[in-house]
């Protein structure tokens, strides 16, 4: 803990420090204890992040237990099951994904069968920068690197440089008002139906039928590339996941010199993402950035937090940048909420203050948001970021999303991510 802290955030830090505590399950942190008792993928990098604040010992820990669950092929799945946990815990839980018949999973753990934003090679940059770790750097730049390897070669479909999402879930805004159109455009048998989950159902329905059929499409082809390059009905480049694959192939050639490999290829991948995230995603007419749905072949309407997500990429031009602060300052984002920032633009029809990911405050987002203003040096939108994030978890706790408009909590409580990025914002 920083000594300059003042008593009110140094009593914030030790709150955030519990919640980590808690939920630390002797390997890994549990992304919310009641609602979401697994490791999930960019939870769990979020959660080293904080980690490397209070126990860095643990956030490395961290890392290394999620890449246990990694595919032969690198595939980074977005769920690594605890195995100690009763098969009811979580619905989809194991069962849906079948990960013990594919050849490529792990033997011994069992997960799901898509991936979450790549956020982990950043992550472990920025490890290595609090507390130099060559060893850790050696061991964890193979996965990492494999990790990377498998989104280029199978997951630019049109190879493009960018990155395509299979599903909702693989953005990690789960039900954003982004994937309305190719969800809605979604074939459903006469029989889908999905059984309720847990003790809350968010998203429900007809989605959610939507999201399982996607699910299960993917696992009776075997996860294969082919059906996903050729026939799976959900392909989306997002911004959002795409600025963190951008950031953290720049951070994958920092570690590969520290790792004594070779950092050429990962800087060339790095100038094509950028190229390609202005060509393909970046709408001049509207002034932002939107998600490109490739089988229909066009952008996507809604405007979304994930537009804001290229500015994790170091190189935006200056006139984008520019446009992108105007848009999150203006009436349709920070500028007509009380706490900053919705998940979706105010003046869209979408716009849901208690949906999710449909309007809701994550601290997640906001955190991406603000590190992205700091690399560009916009103070003013990084102490907005940081004041009004600090303002939600003092008023309501860490919650797991917060009314935009009256930063009252929303979902779960003690959710890791929201304890371990304040951890990291209060330094
Ligand atoms: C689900 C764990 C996960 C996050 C996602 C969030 C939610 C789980 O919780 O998804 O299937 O409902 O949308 O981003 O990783 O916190």
């Amino acid at each position: 803990m920083s000594s300059r802290l003042t008593g009110d955030e140094t009593a914030l830090w030790q709150a955030a420090a519990c919640v980590l505590d808690a939920n630390w399950t002797g390997a890994a942190t549990a992304a919310s204890p009641a609602l979401y008792p697994h490791q999930w993928s960019w939870d769990s990098a979020f959660a080293a992040l904080g980690l490397a604040r209070h126990r860095p010992d643990r956030a490395r820990r961290e890392l290394l237990s999620l890449f246990r669950g990694q595919w032969a092929d690198g595939m980074l799945p977005h769920i690594v099951f605890n195995s100690r946990l009763d098969r009811r815990a979580f619905f989809p839980g194991p069962e849906l994904w079948c990960s013990d018949r594919q050849p490529a999973a792990p033997r011994g753990v069992r997960t799901s069968g898509l991936t979450q934003p790549p956020l982990h090679a950043l992550v472990a940059l920025r490890l290595h920068q609090a507390a130099p770790d060559r060893a850790f750097a050696a061991r964890i730049y193979p996965m990492l690197a494999a990790q990377h390897r498998y989104l280029a070669q199978v997951r630019d479909l049109e190879s493009s440089g960018l990155i395509a999402i299979c599903h909702p879930w693989e953005s990690g805004l789960d039900n954003s008002p982004a994937w309305d159109r190719p969800l809605g455009a979604l074939e459903l048998p006469p029989d889908a139906f999905a059984p309720a989950r847990g003790p809350r159902a968010l998203p429900t329905g007809e989605d959610y039928d939507r999201y399982v059929r996607l699910v299960t499409l993917l696992r009776d082809t075997a996860y294969s590339p082919g059906h996903l390059r050729e026939t799976h009905p959900f392909a989306v480049e997002d911004p959002l996941v795409n600025a963190a694959y951008l950031a953290s192939t720049h951070a994958l050639a920092e570690l590969a010199e520290i790792a004594g490999a070779d950092p050429a290829p990962h800087r060339e991948r790095a100038a094509r993402v950028h190229e390609a995230l202005l060509d393909r995603l970046w709408d001049p007419d509207t002034g932002c950035f939107r998600a490109r749905d490739l089988r229909a072949g066009r952008l996507l309407p809604t405007v979304t937090i994930g537009a804001f997500g290229p500015l994790l990429d170091p190189e935006l031009p200056a006139p984008i940048v520019r446009a992108l602060v105007d848009l999150l300052l203006s009436a349709r984002f920070a500028g007509a909420a009380g706490y900053p920032v919705p998940t979706c633009d105010i003046q869209s029809p979408a716009f849901d203050r208690g949906g999710y990911w449909r309007g809701p405050t994550w601290i997640s987002t906001n955190w991406l948001i603000w590190y992205g203003a700091l690399a560009h040096g916009l103070p003013v939108v990084a102490d907005l970021l940081y004041g009004s994030t600090l303002r939600l978890v003092r008023q309501s706790g860490f919650r797991e999303f917060f009314d935009p408009f009256d930063g009252s909590g929303r979902g779960g409580h003690d959710h890791s991510w929201s304890a371990a990025l304040v951890l990291d914002l209060l330094g």
